[in-house]
């Protein structure tokens, strides 16, 4: 108002002086001062005129505040706004001032709304684990808001370039950047949506692949706090990071079942969990036939039951859909946190490979994949790392079928007069586990070793037959199995090799003695080896 109130008066004062000033202008050498002045009235000063004529290195607070001073297109704005405010166009006045007040509160608004929108798309993919919500949709609508925003910023910028073009001295070397920032902007703008949009359709993607895991188990054995584990998102990032407090793990027993979603590893996965008491169990084989693995949880503390556990386990290794179907099967081992051996020393709870010999698992390896996860749900982890080896297991990363074959050969060629083998060598190439390397009788650990970390890029897994002699002078051997994953393995290769380690072990069945994982040479160092076979350990 307080400018609207001068421009009056400058306008007032303007029309008496005006055709004088002209003339004298034309006599004298450069611009008088009223010259200026005048020209400054009709609006005929450049910008940089104008700046000069009012003596000011820059603008007052005021005018900034009223010319929405931000940047070069607000300062070529202001000039126009003094080339109306001279003409006393009110009107035009009037209109800039808005204009100006709109680019300025449009500036960022086309970024700030396509930020807004990928963080929803992200927010909702999370929220996703929970709800079922139409992401796509929903993602397709928040896009349709920032290219309505994007698009009303670029009639917006073109409405004042325009105006300023048309009613002011403004050259093309203020509008031009504009353009060219604007430009950018929406450039900006489009592209972020893009991938908003990109990313909310590989979403609905992994939700048409949405792996389903039945999670079934005695009541009691920590299935339920397993989820939670897995659900937490602390304790989705893996690692004892997860651990829940005191508070956290009071839980219900499940009545029923319960049902979660969550997105892990690249995919959506739905969870039943289900409940573990007699009459909860009468359920279990109503989803036998629908699932993509079934993770069956062993409190391994609970020596007692053990007996009930297996005969549950068996009776759904044993089920007419479940050989049908021949989902996965993990033995999830909780409780792992728990002390190993009581007070007066005796065992105090079963090792994976305790439970590998009681649920047969020479026998059912037969006809599923099978794998044992150490857990603590407690202390948050084991869940996740199941679902990773699920993840690679339904992904296909499998070993050829020679490698079995093979490796049952090779356990057994100490009995047999022909060429006998030292080393085998396996490695991930594409999908699959293959034997790569083999070396003949007379190799040594070294050479093995050699060979496992000939390639840094490349982890590998080997079995070594081991020969050295025992304390008692006999000679003793064990086969040793390497998971050879240097640290200049690219992460990739790490994650898989790592995790299929204990499905590829599980795979080839008895006979390893020893397993090392092994990630230096320092790990594998001969005298160490010996001393642990030796030893017994
Ligand atoms: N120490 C220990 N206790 C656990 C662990 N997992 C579960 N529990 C406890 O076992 C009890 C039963 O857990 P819950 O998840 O309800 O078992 P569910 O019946 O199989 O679902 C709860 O009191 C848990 O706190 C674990 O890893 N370690
Ligand atoms: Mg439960």
């Amino acid at each position: 108002m307080v400018r609207q109130a001068s421009s009056f008066r400058t306008k007032r004062a303007s029309t008496t002086s005006t055709a004088a000033s002209v003339q004298f202008a034309d006599e004298e050498d450069g611009p008088a001062e009223e010259d200026v002045s005048s020209r400054m009235e009709k609006g005929l000063l450049s910008h940089e005129e104008s700046r000069k004529a009012r003596g000011q290195k820059g603008y007052t607070k005021e005018e900034t505040r009223i010319a929405g001073f931000s940047g070069r297109c607000s300062e070529s704005a202001y000039a126009a706004r003094l080339h109306c405010e001279s003409l006393c166009d009110v009107t035009a006045w009037r209109s800039l001032d808005r204009l100006v007040f709109a680019f300025r509160s449009t500036q960022y608004q086309d970024l700030v709304i396509s930020l807004v929108s990928l963080v929803m798309t992200w927010r909702l993919g999370n929220q996703y684990e929970r709800k079922d919500v139409q992401i796509p949709v929903v993602s397709m609508l928040i896009s349709s808001v920032a290219i309505f925003a994007v698009f009303t910023k670029l009639v917006y910028s073109s409405l004042l370039l325009w105006y300023l073009q048309e009613n002011t001295s403004v050259g093309p070397e203020v509008i031009f950047p504009e353009t060219v920032l604007a430009a950018l902007r929406i450039a900006i703008g489009l592209l972020i949506v893009l991938f908003g949009t990109l990313a909310s359709s590989k979403i609905a993607r992994m939700k048409r692949q949405r792996k389903t895991v039945l999670l079934i188990g005695l009541d009691g054995h920590g299935k339920s706090l397993l989820v939670d584990t897995a659900l937490s998102s602390k304790a989705s990032r893996g690692g004892r990071k997860g651990a829940l407090s005191r508070g956290e793990w009071e839980i219900n027993p499940t009545a029923g079942l319960r049902m979660h979603e969550l997105r892990k590893f690249d995919s959506f996965w739905r969870i039943w969990d289900m409940s573990g008491n007699g009459r909860g169990r009468a359920l279990w084989p109503f989803y036998y036939g629908s699932v993509d693995a079934i993770f069956f949880v062993i409190d391994a503390s609970d020596l007692t039951r053990l007996g009930v556990a297996k005969r549950e386990f068996l009776r759904m290794a044993e089920h007419a859909d479940v050989r049908r179907k021949a989902p996965a099967l993990v033995i999830i081992l909780n409780k792992t946190d728990l002390p190993e051996t009581g007070r007066s020393g005796e065992p105090s709870r079963i090792t994976s490979s305790q439970i590998r010999e009681l649920l047969r698992f020479d026998t059912l390896s037969k006809h599923f994949k099978l794998h044992v996860q150490s857990a603590s749900a407690l202390q948050g982890f084991g869940m996740d790392d199941a679902l990773q080896w699920l993840t690679n297991h339904l992904s296909g990363i499998t070993a050829e079928e020679n490698c079995v074959t093979e490796f049952n050969k090779f356990k057994l060629q100490n009995s047999h007069k022909d060429a006998k083998r030292r080393y085998l060598v396996f490695r991930i190439v594409g999908e699959k586990i293959e034997l790569t390397d083999e070396g003949p009788e007379d190799k040594t650990w070294e050479d093995f070793i050699e060979e496992l970390s000939k390639d840094e890029k490349d982890g590998a897994y080997g079995l070594f037959d081991f020969h050295t002699e025992g304390p008692d002078g006999r000679i003793l051997q064990k086969i040793i199995f390497v998971a050879w994953t240097p640290d200049s393995l690219p992460i990739k290769a790490k994650m898989l090799y790592g995790s299929s380690r204990e499905s590829f072990k599980s795979e080839l069945g008895s006979g390893i003695a020893y397993v090392i994982q092994a990630t230096d040479v320092s790990d594998v160092d001969e005298a160490e080896v010996t001393e642990m076979v030796v030893k017994g350990r």
